[in-house]
Parts: structure tokens; C-alpha cells; sequence
């Protein structure tokens, strides 16, 4: 299966250009670590994105929560992206019926179509989000996540729901170039679909909240995934120790990666 060949020899495999791209950045920058950046100031998101942009293959983001968004700040993220060789995955997880999904993504404040290259959605309102969100971004080059699993405690996204978003996306390989999961499809066989793995953290358990955290071994060796997506786990509570930030990405990639090589051998 997929989990068998590097990352560089899978991205001959897809036509769509953001997992092309991914594949080869990752590659590139020898990281399968993306630092999901939740944080309320665009100053704070700034400084840690250049702390962490050298150890990332993907900069994830929820622009929503940012008090003092303007436009101007995606040119300044664009600016670090070019700087530090990453992508952008705005974690969006669109969840309506495909006419407001896709006036979600092209527009409002945020325009995510415009400058996101990844984005996700849940599985929930069956193929038509799909349609939606694909008349906007297909053209664009973009490519969509779908929700199989979450991290979190008591999780309804298992069994058959999980079973059936890897069935909407077999049959939109175009668009669809992966999941937000816990471990690879069952019965992939010789397809290939990224699996991006959130709720990783090396040093607690979880959180007050239903968060549950696994390893980067676990992750990646154990359980087939591609990439770990780690917020608070890299940058703690303190935004201004961007020495110690970088640090702590550094540690997330040198796990991510050697984890990588170990199953590349295995
Ligand atoms: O490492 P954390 O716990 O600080 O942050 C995890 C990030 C958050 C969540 O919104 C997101 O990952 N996430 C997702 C995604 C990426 O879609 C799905 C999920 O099941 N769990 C989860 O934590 O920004």
C-alpha cells in the first residue's frame, strides 16, 4: 500500500496540484509536521508562523478566531510562505448543503478559496458538499480533506460514517485528495489518499476539553498516517518564547520524520 513508498515516488500518483505539492514539499523539507496556529492576534500568528515555518511542510489555520483579521495578513502569511517553503490549509471543516458551502469558501471576509490551498469539510451532508466546494475550488488547483475521524472523546465520525466518507471519496479523486483521520482507509489497496492526523502531542494525554493526544510514532509508524498536525503541544501558552517554539517544532519534526524512515524501511 501506500504507506510502503516515499512520499516523493506518491505524488507521481496524483493529478491534483495541492497534493503534488505537498508531497513534494514535505519531501523537500524533509517534514511531515504541520503546527495548526489557533491563536485570537494576528501578532501572535505572525511571530509564531516565522518561529516554526523552517520545521513545517504546512502551516494550518482557523481565521475565524482571529479578533483583528484584515486582509492584509493573508498577503503577510503568503509572504512567510514563500520565505519558508510551506503550504496553507485553512481547517474550515464546511459542514452545509453545497450552494452555501461554496459561497462560504469563495466568499465573505475571508475568501479562504483564493489563498487556501487545502481545505477540509465534514462528510455529514453527503457528495453534494463535494459538488459545492469542488465548482469553486477545482478550477483554482485546490484540494479537500474530508472528515473520516476526530481526535476527540466520544467521537461520532467512527464504524460505518467512517466507512462512508471514504466511499464519497473514491468517487471525487479529483478534489478529494485525503482525510482528517486517526489511521489509514481500510481496503485502499493501491490507492493512495493523504491522511493528515490531528490531536498529536508528546508530552500530555489530552486536554480539559475531550482532546485526546497520540505520538508522532504512534501516528505515523503505528498507524500509517502521513502528516501530524500539532497546535498547543509546539507553542504552549506563552506566544512570545518564539526560540522555545522553534525548538519544540523542531522536536515534533526530528519524531515525524524519523518515524517516516523507520516505516519506509519497515
Ligand atoms: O494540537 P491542538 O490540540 O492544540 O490542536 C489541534 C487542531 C485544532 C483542531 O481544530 C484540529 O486540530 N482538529 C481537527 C482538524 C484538523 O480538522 C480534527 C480533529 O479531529 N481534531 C482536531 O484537533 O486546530
Amino acid at each position: 500500500g501506500a504507506q510502503a513508498l516515499s512520499y516523493a515516488q506518491r505524488a507521481e500518483k496524483y493529478t491534483n496540484p495541492a497534493a503534488r505539492e505537498l508531497l513534494l514539499t514535505m519531501e523537500r523539507k524533509k517534514s511531515n509536521l504541520s503546527v495548526s496556529v489557533d491563536v485570537t492576534k494576528s501578532r501572535d500568528f505572525l511571530a509564531i508562523i516565522d518561529a516554526v515555518g523552517p520545521y513545517v511542510c504546512l502551516i494550518k489555520t482557523h481565521v475565524d478566531i482571529l479578533e483583528d483579521f484584515d486582509f492584509t495578513l493573508i498577503e503577510s502569511l503568503q509572504v512567510l510562505s514563500k520565505k519558508h517553503d510551506f503550504m496553507i490549509f485553512e481547517d474550515r471543516k464546511f459542514a452545509d448543503i453545497g450552494n452555501t458551502v461554496a459561497l462560504q469558501y469563495s466568499s465573505g471576509v475571508h475568501r479562504i478559496a483564493t489563498w487556501s490551498q487545502i481545505t477540509n469539510a465534514h462528510s455529514v451532508p453527503g457528495p453534494s458538499i463535494i459538488a459545492g466546494l469542488s465548482s469553486v475550488g477545482l478550477p483554482l488547483g485546490r484540494g479537500l480533506l474530508l472528515l473520516a475521524e476526530m481526535s476527540t472523546a466520544g467521537s461520532l465520525a467512527v464504524g460505518q460514517y467512517t466507512e462512508e466518507t471514504y466511499q464519497m471519496a473514491r468517487g471525487h479523486r479529483d478534489f478529494v485528495i485525503g482525510f482528517i483521520g486517526q489511521r489509514r482507509p481500510t481496503g485502499e489497496g493501491d490507492e493512495d489518499f493523504l491522511v493528515l492526523t490531528p490531536g498529536v502531542g508528546m508530552d500530555v494525554k489530552g486536554d480539559a476539553m475531550g482532546q485526546q493526544y497520540r505520538t508522532p510514532r504512534e501516528v505515523i509508524l503505528e498507524s500509517g498516517c502521513d502528516v501530524i498536525i500539532v497546535g498547543r503541544g509546539i507553542y504552549g501558552k506563552d506566544y512570545s518564547l518564539t526560540e522555545a517554539i522553534a525548538q519544540q517544532a523542531e522536536r515534533y519534526r526530528d519524531a515525524g520524520w524519523s518515524a517516516y524512515l523507520e516505516r519506509c524501511k519497515a
